[in-house]
C-alpha cells in the first residue's frame, strides 16, 4: 500500500538518536514510513522546519485539588490545550489520594473530571500519602496491573507526608509489582522548623519560603531516600530537583550505578530566589516547591541537563491562581507565605523555552533535547515506543517547528487558564506552530484547531527503568523473608 493518509514532508526530523531529512508517511493516526518523496492524501510543507516527536510533559497537575483544598485553574480542557499549544502531544497528571480516601475511587473520580475533556492523550500518576492495609494489600498492587504504573510520594506537607517505615513499605510493594516510585524529597522537620522561626520573627512575605524551604532540607531527603532506594534495590526517579545539592546527591547515587533517576523543571533555570524579592505580593507568583535557588545556581541546573544527571525536563505545572479566592494574593493576605498554595504554571513554555536557551544557545544539542522534553518520559513511564520518538508504528504525535519564529512570551498569548505568567517579557526563538497527535493537527499557526475531547487515555506498560538491578544487600535467603 503505498499512499498515505498524510504526509510532512521536507523537514529535517530529529529523535532522541539522530537527525535527518525524510518525509513522515501518516496513516490511521500512526506513522507507517519515513523516506524520500512520499506520496500522500494531504501534504504538510516543513521545508526549512524541524520536525520533532511531540513533548510528553509528565508533571502536571490539573483538575486537582492541593493539600490545602484550593483547585487548580486548569481542568483537562485547559491544560491540556495550553500543552499542545507550547508542543506536547501527551501529558501525564496526577490521581491524588487524600488520607482517609480509597486509591481505586481517587482515580475513578480522576477519570470522571478527564473523561471528554482532553485536547491530546493523557496518562495518570497515583499519589499515595495514606498506605493502609487496603491500600497496599489490594488496591495499589491492583492497579498497577491495570496500567497505573508510577507513583508519588512525599517525604513533606502535613497532609501527604510518609514516614520513613511507609517509605520502604512502598518501595518494596513498587519493587515486587515493577513501578516507578516518583519522590518529592524535602526535609519536613526543617521546613517546618524554619518556617515556624521566620513567623515568629515577623518575616511573613514569600523570600521566606524560599529560606524555609532550604537547599539542605532537599539534599537531606534526597540523599535519604536514594538510601532507601538502595537498601531494597528500588528504581527511584527524585521529581522537582531544584539545588546544586540534591544534584550532587544525584550525579554520585547514578555514578555508583543506582537506577535513580532526575526530573527538573523551567522554574529551576529561568527564575531565581531574587524573584521571590518581587514588590508587593508580586514575589508570591513565583514561590513554588522546592523554590527558585539563588541564580548562580541556574548553571548547576544546566550542567545537570547537559551531563545527564537529569533525565526529564517537566513543568510541574501547578496553576494556582494570584487573584481571586484561593489565589496568592488571598494566601499572602490570610496568614503570609505558609498560605500561598505552592506551585507556578508552565505547561506551554516547558519546550519553547529549553528550545531557545538549551538548544539555540548551544548548551545542549537537539537529540538531548528531544530525549529531555519527550523519549526519557516515554521511557520512564512506560509508554515507549508507542510515545516518545518517531519511528514507524509509533502514533504520529509530532511537533513541527519552526526554529526562526521569535515570540514574547505574555500571559496573553498563553493557553492555560491562569492569570500570570512567571516568564511575562521573555523572549524565545522557535515555537512549535504545528501539532499533531495520532495524526490529527491539533495546532495550527499556534492555535488549537481540534476538538477538546479527542484525547485519549494511556494505560502505561511496567517500565524496564523500574526493573531492580538485583543487587540486595541481604543473602538471598534474607531477601526473600524480607521482601516477598
Ligand atoms: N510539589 C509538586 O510536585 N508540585 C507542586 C507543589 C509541590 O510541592
Ligand atoms: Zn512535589
Ligand atoms: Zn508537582
Amino acid at each position: 500500500m503505498a499512499g498515505y493518509e498524510l504526509v510532512i514532508k521536507g523537514g529535517k526530523v530529529a529523535t532522541a538518536a539522530d537527525t535527518f531529512m525524510a518525509d513522515i508517511g501518516i496513516r490511521g493516526g500512526k506513522i507507517a514510513a519515513l523516506g524520500d518523496d512520499l506520496a500522500g492524501d494531504r501534504v504538510i510543507d516543513a521545508r526549512g522546519k524541524l520536525v520533532l516527536p511531540g513533548g510528553i510533559d509528565s508533571h502536571v497537575h490539573v483538575a486537582q485539588r492541593s493539600g490545602m483544598g484550593v483547585d487548580t485553574a486548569d481542568d483537562f480542557a485547559s491544560g491540556s490545550t495550553s500543552a499542545a499549544c507550547g508542543g506536547t502531544t501527551t501529558i501525564i497528571s496526577f490521581a491524588a489520594q487524600q488520607r482517609g480516601q480509597s486509591l481505586r475511587q481517587v482515580v475513578k473520580d480522576y477519570h470522571a473530571k478527564a473523561e471528554g475533556q482532553a485536547l491530546i492523550d493523557y496518562a495518570f500518576h497515583l499519589i499515595i500519602s495514606d498506605p493502609t492495609e487496603q491500600v497496599m494489600g489490594q488496591e495499589l498492587p491492583g492497579l498497577i496491573r491495570d496500567g497505573y504504573t508510577s507513583f508519588k510520594i512525599y517525604t513533606t506537607y502535613d497532609a501527604l507526608k510518609l514516614t520513613d517505615r511507609q517509605v520502604l513499605d512502598v518501595l518494596s510493594l513498587a519493587r515486587r509489582e515493577g513501578a516507578m516510585v516518583m519522590v518529592h524529597a524535602e526535609n519536613h522537620d526543617i521546613i517546618a522548623w524554619l518556617s515556624d522561626k521566620l513567623v515568629q520573627a515577623g518575616r511573613m512575605g514569600p523570600p521566606s519560603h524560599g529560606i524555609a524551604h532550604a537547599a539542605i532540607a532537599e539534599r537531606e531527603a534526597t540523599g535519604r531516600v536514594i538510601s532507601m532506594g538502595e537498601l531494597l534495590d528500588v528504581p527511584l526517579l527524585i521529581v522537582h530537583v531544584s539545588g546544586c545539592e540534591a544534584i550532587e546527591e544525584i550525579r554520585k547515587a547514578k555514578a555508583r550505578g543506582l537506577k535513580i533517576y532526575g526530573e527538573t523543571c523551567p522554574q529551576y533555570l529561568f527564575l531565581s530566589a531574587e524573584d521571590l524579592e518581587k514588590e508587593g505580593f508580586d514575589g508570591a507568583m513565583c514561590m513554588c516547591s522546592p523554590p527558585p535557588r539563588e541564580a548562580a545556581n541556574q548553571e548547576s541546573v544546566w550542567t545537570g541537563l547537559t551531563t545527564g544527571v537529569f533525565d526529564v525536563f517537566s513543568s510541574d505545572h501547578a496553576p494556582y491562581r494570584f487573584e481571586g479566592p484561593g489565589g496568592k494574593v488571598a494566601g499572602m493576605k490570610a496568614g503570609g507565605f505558609k498560605k500561598v498554595p505552592n506551585g507556578v504554571p508552565g505547561i506551554e513554555i516547558r519546550v519553547p523555552m529549553l528550545f531557545s536557551e538549551g538548544v539555540l544557545k548551544g548548551r545542549i544539542d537537539l537529540n538531548q533535547f528531544v530525549a529531555l522534553t519527550s523519549t526519557n518520559h516515554a521511557k520512564l513511564y512506560g509508554l515507549h515506543p508507542r510515545k516518545g520518538t518517531i519511528a514507524v508504528g509509533a502514533d504520529a504525535d509530532i511537533a513541527i517547528w519552526d526554529p526562526a519564529i521569535e515570540r514574547t512570551i505574555t500571559h496573553s498569548m498563553l493557553h492555560d487558564a491562569m492569570d500570570y505568567t512567571p516568564y511575562e517579557g521573555r523572549k524565545v526563538t522557535g515555537w512549535p506552530m504545528t501539532v499533531l497527535s495520532r495524526g490529527e493537527v491539533v495546532v495550527d499557526q499556534g492555535e488549537p484547531v481540534a476538538k477538546i475531547g479527542r484525547g485519549q487515555f494511556l494505560s502505561c506498560d511496567k517500565p524496564d527503568a523500574a526493573r531492580p538491578r538485583g543487587h540486595l544487600p541481604f543473602t538471598p535467603e534474607i531477601a526473600k523473608s524480607i521482601l516477598f
